[in-house]
């Protein structure tokens, strides 16, 4: 016989993943500041994922890039880049994007795993310069942590899709820690999307977002992510 007033069992409720919380806080983030969330595939060609971004064939940088090949002419996406390129051939300035999403790269240790999330942020104007991207930056990383005296600093460094290119450092327990990679979109990048670098400028800059997530809830171990342990992934339900 079936006693239908005993009460029901709990059906167990889903939580979000800490990557995926990070995620919905960047969007929300850049929402509030006019920044449009765009999406690019994750198996690219290699022209959108290297040669126009400027890293044409036996270019050194794409050693550097630890490659997934599909197969001669297509690679996972080893950075959100690309989706900077999609962007600007479909679309005319003034663009104003971010592209969060999976990437890939042949590395697997504590801070690397072979699949990993970056946000992809563009902004492209008839007057965006270096100080715009500086306000940008900072004011996010502010926000994302809650913290108004976070500084920024922007170390100078090497990308073939930008020129000048910077490191991205934060203040963090009295160092500094490194965030990513920014910026001036490089007038070749321009010219393989058809964009009259002479009138526009923008800067681009690639956030790491599980390094967001690490710092935000203080995880020490980047493979905890995707073990899918529920005593870690309850943790943030
Ligand atoms: N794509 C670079 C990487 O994955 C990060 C980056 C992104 C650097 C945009 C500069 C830039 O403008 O390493």
């Amino acid at each position: 016989t079936i006693d239908v007033t005993l009460p029901g069992r709990n059906a167990g409720t889903g939580g979000l993943h800490p990557v995926t919380l990070t995620l919905k806080r960047v969007e929300e983030l850049f929402r509030s500041i006019g920044f449009e969330v765009a999406e690019g595939p994750e198996i690219e060609s290699d022209f959108y994922n290297f040669t126009a971004l400027n890293i044409p064939e036996d270019h050194p940088a794409r050693a550097m890039h630890d490659t997934f090949y599909v197969d001669e002419k297509h690679v996972l996406r080893t950075h959100t880049s690309p989706v900077q390129v999609h962007y600007m051939q479909d679309k005319t300035p003034p663009l104003k994007i971010i592209a969060p999403g999976r990437v890939y790269r042949v590395d697997s240790d504590a801070t690397h795993s072979p699949m990993f999330h970056q946000v992809e942020g563009l902004w492209v104007d008839e007057h965006i310069s270096f100080a715009n991207l500086k306000g940008v930056v900072q004011d996010f990383l502010q926000r994302f942590f809650e913290r108004d005296d976070l500084q920024v600093r922007f170390r100078p460094s090497f990308f073939p899709f930008t020129e000048p290119s910077a490191e991205m450092d934060m203040s963090w327990n009295g160092g500094w820690l490194e965030i990513g990679g920014c910026g001036m979109v490089h007038p070749e990048v321009f010219r393989h999307v058809g964009i009259d670098s002479e009138k526009y400028r923008g800067f681009a800059f690639g956030l790491g977002v599980e390094r967001l997530t690490m710092l935000r809830y203080g995880v020490n171990d980047l493979r905890l992510f995707f073990e899918n342990d529920l005593r870690f992934l309850k943790q943030f339900a």
